[in-house]
């Protein structure tokens, strides 16, 4: 029996594209001679595409749009890469009956390492004691003190899977932990804020974990970095977008905030001069999921979701805009 298209527009891990050549007929677009053709061959009767936020995709970037979606009258999932998905336009995805899913859990804890090792080196200055010991400068004289993460209090911002993570790590580490979402989890132990700027004064952490896309944009503002204050650290695993990098850099240069850790930018991997330029800060290339073990569980997801799917059982983590099956198209 002839396999089903899957059209994958840019680069997802070897794993994942091994995976899906087993059960569909894999299109490459990065490795079609024409591109546009091959788009305007397939798009009557594609079914299935396999994608990732720009990060794994070697300087490409192809968002899936309501634009690209109009193209694809017969699709039915858009498997992601990725647990955050501002890369696709979910409400078009909504609007069309398109499934679409994500890989979460499988990242939940690595992510969670990420941000608490780079809190770690934002507070406590790792990467720049490292840099003084290769550059023979304790020859001279001891790394000079840092601040503590002693008697801190951490503000969660977005307390969804990771947020969750990271709180416990934060209790181990004994913090004081709070969070401000869109509303209080009869759950959560710790305290909510229904305002972020009150929950920015009230702490001396402020660490991102919430949603990227149109609801979150330029969340973290000016007025929000100054509540949080001069001995105030901003930690961003999310979204650069989460983040008015402008209003940041000008907090950090002004020492209005002590210090930030950021593995997202606005505009990545193009990183603001002023930013580089700044020994002050930790910067991190995206590298939130980036380990062996949890990208080939990214991977083996995607894989999962897109074979379930294409065989009737239906999508293993649908995205909650696009629930399974209440959303999906009659055919399925
Ligand atoms: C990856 C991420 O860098 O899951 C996410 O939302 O940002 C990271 O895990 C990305 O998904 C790789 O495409």
């Amino acid at each position: 029996m002839a396999q089903d298209d899957l059209l994958m527009p840019v680069p997802l891990p070897p794993l994942a594209q091994e995976g899906l050549g087993e059960s569909f007929h894999l299109i490459k677009l990065w490795e079609e001679p024409n591109p546009k053709a091959t788009l305007a061959a397939i798009a009557p009767g594609l079914r299935f595409i396999a994608t990732g936020v720009p990060i794994l995709t070697e300087g490409m970037s192809y968002p899936i749009t309501a634009a690209f979606l109009a193209r694809f009258p017969k699709l039915e999932l858009v498997a992601n890469l990725g647990v955050g998905y501002d890369n696709i336009d979910i409400a078009a995805c909504a609007a069309r009956g398109v499934v679409v899913t994500n890989t979460p859990d499988v990242l939940t804890e690595e992510t969670a390492d990420t941000a608490f090792g780079l809190l770690l080196c934002v507070i406590r200055q790792f990467p720049q004691a490292d840099r003084y010991l290769r550059e023979g400068k304790w020859l001279k004289t001891a790394f000079p003190l840092t601040a503590s993460l002693r008697d801190r209090t951490m503000g969660i911002v977005g307390l969804g899977r990771i947020g969750r993570a990271i709180a416990r790590r934060g209790e181990a580490f004994g913090l004081k932990i709070a969070y401000h979402g869109r509303k209080a989890q009869a759950d959560a132990p710790w305290p909510f804020y229904e305002r972020l700027e009150d929950m920015a004064r009230a702490c001396d952490i402020l660490m991102v974990s919430t949603p990227g896309g149109p609801a979150t944009r330029n969340l973290i503002d000016a007025p929000i970095l100054d509540a949080l204050g001069p001995q105030g650290v901003l930690i961003n695993i999310a979204r650069g977008s989460v983040v008015d990098e402008p209003a940041l850099i000008a907090a950090l240069r002004e020492g209005r905030i002590l210090s930030a850790g950021l593995d997202v930018f606005a505009g990545e991997p193009e990183i603001p001069a002023e930013l580089v330029a700044m020994d002050h800060v930790v910067l991190l290339p995206h590298v939130g999921s980036a380990s062996h073990a949890t990208r080939d569980a990214m991977s083996a997801l995607v894989v999962d979701n897109a074979v379930a799917f294409a065989a009737g059982r239906g999508p293993v983590t649908p995205v909650a805009e696009t629930p399974w099956p209440l959303h999906a198209k009659a055919a399925h």
